[in-house]
């Protein structure tokens, strides 16, 4: 029980204005008062409160609030509704931006046209429609000076700021600190309090500041990337422990003790919430207006969406302004469509002449199925809402309803609350809207995210819609067994198997052609499994998420079409590395072994021949040699986790997969067109790579299966870090020059600009595929460094002989 405070009681009986008693909260400060406000300034109020998450728990957080409110209030100001500072000096509220423009209903702009030659597509409405925004937004205009007054309500002194921009500096219990400043350029920032390192962000003290040129209001900066509207992802983690201790008047040491994050939020909503199924309907159609993207298909150009260079009847995405104010690495994977990944902490991404930065991440403009984001990370990205690419033509032409598509952090763990009650964490989803007028459609509710995640929709045997004649064909069967790790330790494994696979892990390859008709047939046994192919992009019924279409008990026939490539083309091409996995309860099953590698390669054009032995990676990529191809695919695993059962946690048991602890830590893989191995799993202990003139490149195909981060590094054997990888695609979707609208689109390898490493680095789900270079005759080593999701720390690391001949 919650003791109301002295305070709370006057107010309640009396109106008391003014409590000197503790000399610490001034006078304004009172509840049942409204504060003094001043023309063109925005009050925050540093308040603290009990904060209701998805399983309905409190948990105690702290915030900047729009009214002073106390830790007994039942309804504590710990975020401030959107505000917008417009050029011309005035300060207004509104959830919308900009100010007179069209509000879009339910947060889905209107098409402006159907598109005059692509059946089903539409033409957008260009500089139209207006953007929500989530609470915790201030939206400034350049031009305009910003004005923040910020209350210290709490015991212990606080503070605002905005990295590089402006700073209150500490300010002292009581206290208030006035802070006025010039609107930097446009762009993404955070609002924080620094306190404590993470500390005090972490508690809720945390909010986006967004800067947008009045003269641009369509575009992230002058020339850089028009959209049709935009959207503020703020991602945030919540520590109970922290928020108990924070409450108490402990000084937390975010190093002594890490937070484990408990609950993982999307602009302050979890799971059903932020899917919009509560039975909350205000709470539901706001999430549809600030949180889920929306809009009718497009055609669709990554050369075309800056200013000016919009080409008739090609359309522009809608943007996304991707925040991380929590405590891990989130990984953003959009299921449906790509996205095009624009900006990184304001540093716009090249479109031609990319490197590796020191960190190991490639930079440049490219296309992405996960997007990753490490604390303290603004990004911006462009999601296409175009039509996705696996779609089988028949399924498309007789598409009659909105196709939903997930967006979840693939860094698993977050996708839990209080421990289990899949899907109930950073999860949101995006809408491809059915052709025609409009149509209400009804969703079904949720009473509890335990209803949600123990209520997802199960079939039997369903058929599959509009089935073709297959070109490939693939069964995957569901088992279990305890297999032996190359360590000798033996471990439960669940993974699928084929009619000729053997009980092994990973689950056997699916290997297929752009333009292949794919059949993958699921017989999950006795327990509810499906299968998505990640980052192939089919229709939601063959997308294998039971929320957006259902879970399988008998079996089901996944039917997808690779996209086919085309030479200098950066938009079409499906060849690349993916993989395939279990999407039920997914953070439990995935990490239980239930997944494999899909490789799909490119068609052969007439002007990119074969050789013998060799292969492409892309249409119009370089020949590599088929016999030393490698998949490389990093695995932790938490021996704790290989003892549950199927649906744990989903009737809202705390069976802890929010923690991830990861003690043994592998490299699964090996030769891809070698003969099939004996051994329980397959984990090379040696890689052969060509040296240059003897032969075509070694291409490694790695893929991140553990759920925090990983780096790859090459070193000769003294460990000296040696630059021989080359990366030529990521996530399926091979590295271009995209500087010039309306012209080809060259590998960016073709045109002076290769992308070489010694180190990689790649978070949960990503996928690269790189030349290997050795420079010289010898032997080299492979190291994969297992590190925290919240700490960074190294927890191991793994190292393969490399043999250059
Ligand atoms: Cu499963």
């Amino acid at each position: 029980m919650i003791e109301p405070t002295r305070r709370e009681v006057l107010a309640a009986t009396g109106g008391v204005t003014a409590i000197a008693a503790t000399g610490a909260i001034v006078s304004e400060a009172s509840a049942s008062q409204p504060a003094v406000t001043t023309p063109g300034v925005l009050d925050l109020y540093v308040n603290e409160g009990l904060v209701r998450m998805v399983d309905d728990s409190l948990v105690y957080m702290r915030g900047f609030g729009a009214t002073p409110t106390d830790i007994a209030s039942p309804r504590p100001s710990l975020r401030i509704s959107p505000q917008v500072f417009l050029a011309d000096g005035r300060l207004v509220s509104s959830r919308s931006y900009p100010i007179g423009a069209a509000l879009p209903k339910e947060g889905r702009p209107d098409p402006l046209a159907p598109h005059p030659r692509l059946p089903g597509q539409y033409l957008i409405r260009r500089r139209y429609w207006a953007s929500y925004f989530p609470p915790r937004t201030i939206v400034a205009e350049v031009g305009s000076t910003v004005r923040l007054r910020v209350h210290n309500r709490l015991k212990r002194a606080h503070q605002l700021r905005i990295d590089g921009v402006a700073d209150t500096g500490p300010i002292a219990p009581g206290g208030t600190v006035t802070l006025a400043f010039k609107a930097p350029v446009a762009g993404t920032y955070i609002y924080h309090d620094p306190g404590g390192k993470s500390v005090e962000r972490i508690l809720g003290l945390h909010g986006v500041f967004v800067v947008v040129d009045p003269a641009q209001r369509w575009e992230l900066a002058a020339g850089r990337a028009e959209f049709e509207r935009q959207w503020v992802w703020l991602c945030q983690d919540v520590d109970p422990v922290w928020g108990a201790r924070a409450r108490a008047g402990q000084v937390i040491d975010p190093v002594a003790t890490p937070p484990v994050p408990r609950y993982f939020m999307l602009n302050d909503r979890s799971g059903f919430r932020s899917l919009g199924v509560s039975d909350d309907a205000v709470d539901s159609r706001t999430a549809l207006e600030e949180s889920l993207p929306s809009g009718s298909t497009r055609d669709f150009d990554v050369r075309a969406f800056s200013v000016g260079q919009v080409a008739a009847n090609v359309g522009t995405g809608q943007m996304i302004r991707l925040v991380n104010v929590g405590a891990v690495v989130h990984q953003m994977h959009f299921h449906g469509n790509h996205v095009w990944t624009l900006r990184r902490n304001g540093a716009d991404f090249p479109r031609l002449a990319g490197h590796v930065d020191v960190e190991g991440h490639a930079v440049l403009q490219q296309w992405e199925d996960v997007v990753e984001l490490d604390q303290m990370d603004r990004k911006e990205i462009m999601l296409p809402i175009r039509r996705p690419p696996e779609v089988p033509e028949r399924t498309w032409a007789a598409r009659d309803e909105d196709w939903e598509y997930p967006m979840h952090c693939h860094a698993e763990p977050s996708q839990t609350a209080a421990g289990g009650l899949y899907p109930g964490g950073l999860v949101a989803h995006w809408t491809l809207a059915a052709p025609g007028p409009r149509v209400a459609h009804a969703h079904e509710t949720f009473p509890s995210q335990a209803a949600f995640a123990s209520n997802q929709p199960h079939e039997g045997s369903p058929e599959t819609l509009f089935p073709e004649t297959p070109t490939k064909t693939f069964l995957r069967k569901f088992f279990n067994r305890r297999l032996v790790f190359p360590d000798g330790a033996e471990h439960e494994i669940w993974s699928f198997e084929d009619e000729t696979s053997g009980r092994r892990f990973p689950a056997p390859l699916i290997r297929v052609t752009e333009g292949d008709m794919v059949h993958v047939k699921l017989e999950p046994s006795k327990r509810v499994h499906t299968i998505h192919h990640h980052g192939m992009e089919p229709d939601p019924r063959n997308d294998g998420v039971g929320h957006t279409s259902f879970e399988v008990t008998g079996s089901y026939t996944y039917q997808w079409r690779p996209d086919l490539g085309v030479p200098a083309d950066p938009n079409n091409g499906a060849s690349g590395l993916y993989f395939y996995h279990c999407h039920v309860n997914t953070v439990l099953h995935v990490q239980m072994g239930m997944f494999g590698p899909l490789i799909v390669d490119p068609i052969v054009h007439p002007a990119f021949p074969l050789a013998p032995g060799a292969r492409r990676s892309f249409i119009d990529g370089p020949l590599y040699d088929i016999a030393t191809e490698t998949l490389l695919v990093p695995y932790a695993l938490d021996p704790r986790w290989h003892t549950f059962e199927h649906a744990a946690g989903l009737s809202g048991e705390d069976v802890g997969l929010n923690r991830f602890d990861p003690k043994f830590f592998y490299v699964v893989g090996g030769l891809l067109n070698g003969p099939a191995g004996t051994a329980d799993v397959a984990s090379p202990r040696q890689l052969r790579a060509n040296l240059p003139g003897t032969g075509h490149p070694t291409l490694f195909r790695m893929l991140n299966a553990n759920y925090f981060p990983s780096r790859a590094r090459f070193t000769d054997t003294a460990g000296k870090p040696v630059e021989m990888a080359e990366l030529i695609a990521h996530d399926g979707r091979a590295f271009r020059d995209t500087s010039r609208p309306g012209q080809p689109s060259r590998p960016v390898r073709d045109v002076g600009h290769p992308l070489r490493t010694d180190a990689i680095a790649f978070g949960a789900a990503e996928r690269y595929d790189m030349l290997v270079h050795p420079p010289y005759r010898g032997t080299f080593l492979f190291h994969v460094d297992f590190t925290h999701w919240v700490t960074g720390r190294v927890l191991a690391t793994r190292t393969i002989p490399v043999v250059a001949s």
